[in-house]
Parts: C-alpha cells; sequence; structure tokens
C-alpha cells in the first residue's frame, strides 16, 4: 500500500505554534519583496484567512484587503524555522514505515505492506512530538494515496481498498488530478471530459494526437483506472544551507565573519555526511530593509567538505559592504553544485 503525508497549512501552522496569543487570527506567512511595505507575495494562511478567500500565490496587497487588520497578523517566512521541523517529520516518518521519499518541505511518501495499520500512530506520533496536524492518505497506488490525503484535509486520514480509490479517482474533476495542469485540464473539458470517468469515453488515438504519445498513455489508463505503480526518485538534494540572525544588525565584518564561522561549521557537517563535493559558495544577506542578497563564487574544481574558504569569505562580505550600505540583520552560507564523491569516499 502507498500512504501520502501532507502537513496542513503547513508555514501558517508552524507560526501559529509558536505564538499561542494568535490563536483564532488569521496568520498570513508573506515573501516579502521589500519594495514596498506590501510588496510580494502570500506563501500560506491558516483556514480562517481561506475562508476570506486568501490564498498562497496571492498578491499581499490583495490579501491586507480582505483581512480585517483586528483580526489577523502578517508574517515574513522563516525558512529556517520551517526546515527544522520539516527534518524532523522526516524523521519520525523514516522511523516508522519501510520505504520514504520526501516530496516536498511538507510532504512524504511512503511505500509500507501495512501502511493502512501505521497512518493513525503517525499522525499522532507527529502531533504528540511537534504539535502539528497533518492529513494521510492511503490506497492501493500512490495517485489514490495523495488524493485521499488532499481529500481528508484538514487533519485528516482517509484509508482507501482499489474500489474506493477507483471511485474517488473517476468521480474526481480532471483539474484535482495531481499530473494534470490547468492547460491539459482545459483541453480535456473541451474535449468533453469534465471527470476522470469521462476520459474512458474518449478515442485513446484522439488523446495521443491532443497530448503526445506519452501524456496521452498516461491519461488512457487514468481513465481505465489503471494508476501508476512505484513511489518515484527521491529529488537528491542540490545544495546545503544555513542562516542565523545576528544578535544585532551590524556591518562589522568580523562579527558577520564569527556568525559565519558557526553557521559553517553546521553545513559543513552535513556536506561531510552527504559524501559531497561544491563548486559554488555564496553567502546570503538580509538586510535591514528584509531584502536578500546573494554573493557567490563558482570554483573551477569542485572543493571537499574540508577545505579552507577563509579567504572565499572575507572576500565576499568585503564586496557586499562595498555595494550596500544597509546594516545586516541576518546572514547565512550556502553550498551548491554538487558533485558526488563516488569512489573518493574514503577520503573522508
Ligand atoms: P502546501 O502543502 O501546498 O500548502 P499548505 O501546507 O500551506 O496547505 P494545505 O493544508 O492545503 O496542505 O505547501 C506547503 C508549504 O509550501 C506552504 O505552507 C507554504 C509553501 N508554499 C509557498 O510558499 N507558496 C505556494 O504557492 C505554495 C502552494 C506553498
Ligand atoms: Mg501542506
Ligand atoms: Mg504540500
Amino acid at each position: 500500500m502507498y500512504l501520502h503525508l501532507d502537513m496542513d497549512y503547513f508555514f501558517a501552522q508552524l507560526e501559529e505554534k509558536r505564538r499561542p496569543m494568535a490563536a483564532g487570527k488569521i496568520i498570513v506567512v508573506c515573501v516579502f519583496s521589500g519594495r514596498t511595505a506590501d510588496s510580494g507575495v502570500v506563501s500560506t494562511v491558516n483556514y480562517p484567512g481561506r475562508a476570506l478567500g486568501i490564498h498562497s500565490g496571492m498578491p499581499i496587497a490583495f490579501a491586507r484587503k480582505r483581512a480585517p487588520p483586528a483580526d489577523s497578523i502578517f508574517i515574513p517566512v522563516d525558512h529556517e524555522y520551517y526546515s527544522q521541523a520539516s527534518v524532523q517529520i522526516d524523521r519520525i516518518i523514516r522511523n516508522m514505515c519501510a520505504k520514504v521519499v520526501q516530496a516536498s518541505i511538507d510532504e512524504w511518501n511512503v511505500e509500507d505492506a501495512i501502511a493502512e495499520g501505521k497512518a493513525p500512530a503517525l499522525k499522532e506520533k507527529i502531533r504528540t512530538a511537534l504539535g502539528l496536524a497533518c492529513s494521510v492518505g492511503v490506497a492501493p497506488s500512490l495517485l489514490g494515496a495523495k488524493m485521499a490525503a488532499s481529500k481528508s484535509k484538514p487533519d485528516g486520514l482517509l484509508i482507501l481498498n482499489k474500489a474506493g480509490e477507483r471511485k474517488l479517482i473517476g468521480r474526481s474533476d480532471v483539474e484535482k488530478v495531481p499530473g494534470i495542469g490547468p492547460k491539459t485540464a482545459e483541453a480535456l473539458r473541451s474535449l468533453g471530459a469534465d471527470r476522470v470517468d469521462d476520459i474512458s469515453k474518449l478515442d485513446p488515438l484522439v488523446l495521443v494526437e491532443t497530448f503526445g504519445r506519452k501524456s496521452g498513455a498516461w491519461l488512457h489508463d487514468l481513465g481505465r483506472g489503471w494508476y501508476d505503480s512505484g513511489l518515484g526518485e527521491e529529488k537528491g538534494q542540490e545544495e546545503v544551507s544555513h542562516m542565523g540572525t545576528l544578535k544585532e544588525k551590524t556591518r562589522d565584518p568580523y562579527l558577520l565573519l564569527s556568525k559565519l564561522a558557526e553557521l559553517e561549521a553546521e553545513a559543513r557537517e552535513r556536506l561531510m555526511h552527504m559524501k559531497k563535493s561544491y563548486k559554488t559558495l555564496s553567502l546570503i544577506f538580509v538586510t535591514d530593509d528584509l531584502r536578500s542578497h546573494t554573493k557567490s563564487v563558482s570554483f573551477r574544481n569542485p572543493r571537499a567538505w574540508n577545505e579552507d574558504i577563509t579567504k572565499d569569505k572575507e572576500a565576499l562580505v568585503r564586496e557586499f559592504l562595498a555595494g550596500n550600505p544597509l546594516d545586516i540583520r541576518r546572514i547565512g552560507i550556502r553550498f551548491g553544485n554538487f558533485l558526488d564523491l563516488g569512489g573518493q569516499t574514503t577520503l573522508f
């Protein structure tokens, strides 16, 4: 059986959790771009905010119009905090389940012979360890598990057998199926297929003509109730980064470099475990106006996790300070552009 787990209103739920005073309020997590006070987009919003029509991707200014100021808080994203929670959840799931693939910061796909038996305990464990609610779907295919999880939101658990899965997917609107984008959905509707079951009435040749060989065949199978098996590949991590907040805002290179040293140590430890070398080093500076700036250097030859980067860091800090007059509030380090060390692992 396959299991899909997705955290409920993830970033906003985490913000809610560390602000008990905000109980009952609308919480809008925002990616402020810094151009004007309200430039940027909504990252996510809790359910009271969704009830007013606020959603991910909406301009912050639109959300402000819908949210009564006295009942709402607008908070900038804090990726560091969300990633830490994500890592904890990942550990819980890997401890309990057989085959696990993390699909995004708040989603996991699992293949486990007794997934339906484990699902309630998994939800409970995440609730007791982190105080967070999630939704879980279990079904004979991963597609069924994903659709069961979203159907059960929030704080839901939906377990489907083969027949239940077929019914849920078959009756679903085509645009609700993961893998069918808005364009494909529109084209299917214009062919007369509003729901997945309707696709079975379409000529497979027309499907292939309209959507190409691969997608056409996939849609044909979908209409007949043939769902892919397998978990998919885990996307390899492409970078390691650590951010931190400075004790006070500053432009003092010594203070900046000593905070960086702390962050670097944590990042390096992860690099070492991943057995990766990197070709790009970046420093991230968040200035007093909440804007984020990146300075990077790329190396012709990949660098091992333990190579000294003192000179490179100093140069990047100097370069940034020379080009920007503002105080710095947060700073970060990122190793990217990875190369597998493969056979060289004995180096470590
Ligand atoms: P989702 O799981 O899509 O959404 P969600 O967890 O907020 O809500 P739901 O209960 O419906 O699952 O995304 C996970 C996080 O990713 C979300 O909390 C914030 C972030 N995100 C964005 O920053 N921008 C976006 O457009 C989306 C969709 C998500
Ligand atoms: Mg979610
Ligand atoms: Mg998600």
